[in-house]
């Protein structure tokens, strides 16, 4: 044991009376919801990035938080690595997620990283035969170093794209012999500054013929987890080309993808896009393609991504209707893509920051499971569309008539439709019955 946490008692479900800050007060792992264990819903998973990797600085000013494993190259890394496990355990989480240069620090050359990439992710190994967490999904990072400052993928250099495939093949290994359920590519810098030195289709071919090559590479060493594409509509770069959901499907289905790849939707990443997370959801779920969730939520007066954790309870539940409608995240989970502010520096906060996000996720669920039992919105979905499965109805629907011979129907049978109230303000009532 490190004395990062010292002190702490291990973080466990005390019910909602409790007043013990370092408890889950919602989140019960065991306690089955619509028939299945809360813990398996949720599949909740740390970050490695925000909650080790990240030092707290901002535009303005840098480092704000003092850890024991800065500045200390490999040592640095193995301490880090030791107190991330111990974190995992006294939170009782069973996934974390990360990239390659979050938990090792990068070398001279690939290889190099690649080596202090490996001896880190061999005690991840030998500390997940002990541990009960395992890897939601790896990742690598293409996007931090200055190499990839005008893409990685969609470099205008090709010597950059193939520097890119050195670090995703490697990174996509490690998720494979670490058990990983799924493999992430966010494309961080995927897009333009300017369109003035920008040749966009020559992008998109490179971005896609990248894509293909991670697959066929997935297929060759018999991975099995799920490969996600993590949409963003801006930040870092002016105009990212993962947009949003619908973008990336139309990209998949450009390319002839769109049976190989999901996606991870972002709530912060949703915001951005000019949607609600919900909004997101929905369309995944409609084309078949949701993969995992990055649960976050951003501050909506400053109008960039500030990963802060989830606390609205009502917006998790309407979120936590599409997943349940989906039939759940399969592979996928919860990751908090979330990171305590730069002036909470104590060790404390960082639980307190994953403490409110799991609450915040099993009231979310517990309410649309709620919504689902009542069926009350079911009922009004079913019945707003009940006019279709009329024969005439159903027979524009599948093609069976023409445009002319509908509008024919409408003269002959005198049809004249009377508008029907939306409902939305009941709707919405309705929610915070549940939750
Ligand atoms: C950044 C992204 C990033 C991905 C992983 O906005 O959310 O954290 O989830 O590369
Ligand atoms: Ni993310
Ligand atoms: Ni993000």
């Amino acid at each position: 044991m490190t004395d990062f946490f010292k002190g702490v008692a291990p973080v466990r479900f005390e019910g909602p009376s409790s007043t013990n800050p370092l408890a889950y007060r919602h989140y019960n792992k065991d306690e089955l919801v619509l028939g299945k264990r809360m813990e398996d819903h949720i599949r909740p998973a740390v970050a490695y990035w925000h909650t080790f990797a990240w030092e707290g600085g901002d535009p303005f000013g840098g480092r704000t938080f003092a850890r024991p494993w800065h500045d200390k190259g490999m040592d640095g890394a193995r301490l880090k690595a030791d107190i991330a496990f111990e974190f995992f355990d006294l939170l009782d989480i069973p996934f974390f997620c990360f990239h390659d240069v979050d938990v090792a620090p990068e070398g001279d050359s690939l290889a190099e990283s690649n080596r202090n990439l490996r001896a880190i992710t061999d005690i991840f190994a030998r500390k997940m035969e002990k541990s009960r967490t395992r890897l939601l999904w790896g990742t690598a990072n293409l996007f931090a170093n200055r190499r990839y400052m005008a893409g990685a993928a969609t470099n205008p250099d090709p010597y950059v794209f193939a520097y890119a495939a050195g670090q995703v093949r490697t990174m996509l290994e490690i998720t494979h012999e670490l058990g990983g359920a799924n493999y992430v590519l966010w494309g961080g810098r995927e897009g333009y500054e300017t369109l003035l030195n920008t040749n966009l289709k020559q992008e998109q071919d490179q971005a896609a013929r990248f894509l293909s090559l991670v697959v066929e590479h997935a297929r060759k060493i018999g991975y099995k987890g799920t490969l996600l594409i993590e949409p963003k509509p801006q930040e870092p770069t002016k105009h990212q080309y993962d947009y949003d959901v619908a973008t990336v499907y139309g990209f998949l289905k450009t390319y002839g993808l769109e049976k190989d790849v999901k996606v991870n939707i972002e709530v912060g990443h949703a915001f951005l896009a000019g949607h609600s997370f919900e909004h997101e959801l929905a369309v995944a779920r409609s084309l078949g393609i949701l993969g995992s969730v990055d649960a976050n939520r951003n501050d909506l007066q400053s109008g960039w991504d500030t990963d802060q954790f989830p606390n609205n309870p009502g917006e998790m539940a309407l979120a936590f209707y599409q997943i349940l409608k989906n039939g759940g995240l399969g592979n996928g989970g919860f990751n908090f893509d979330a990171k305590v502010r730069r002036q909470s520096l104590d060790p404390a906060d960082l639980l307190h920051g994953h403490i409110g996000g799991l609450d915040t996720l099993a009231r979310g669920l517990k309410g649309a499971a709620a919504m689902l039992e009542d069926g009350t919105y079911d009922r009004v979905i079913e019945e707003r569309y009940a006019g279709w499965k009329e024969k005439g109805a159903a027979a524009m629907l599948s093609g069976g008539r023409t445009l002319a011979q509908i509008a024919d129907w409408v003269d002959a049978d005198n049809i004249n439709p009377q508008p029907k109230s939306g409902q939305q303000e009941y709707l919405e009532n309705l929610v915070n019955r549940f939750v």
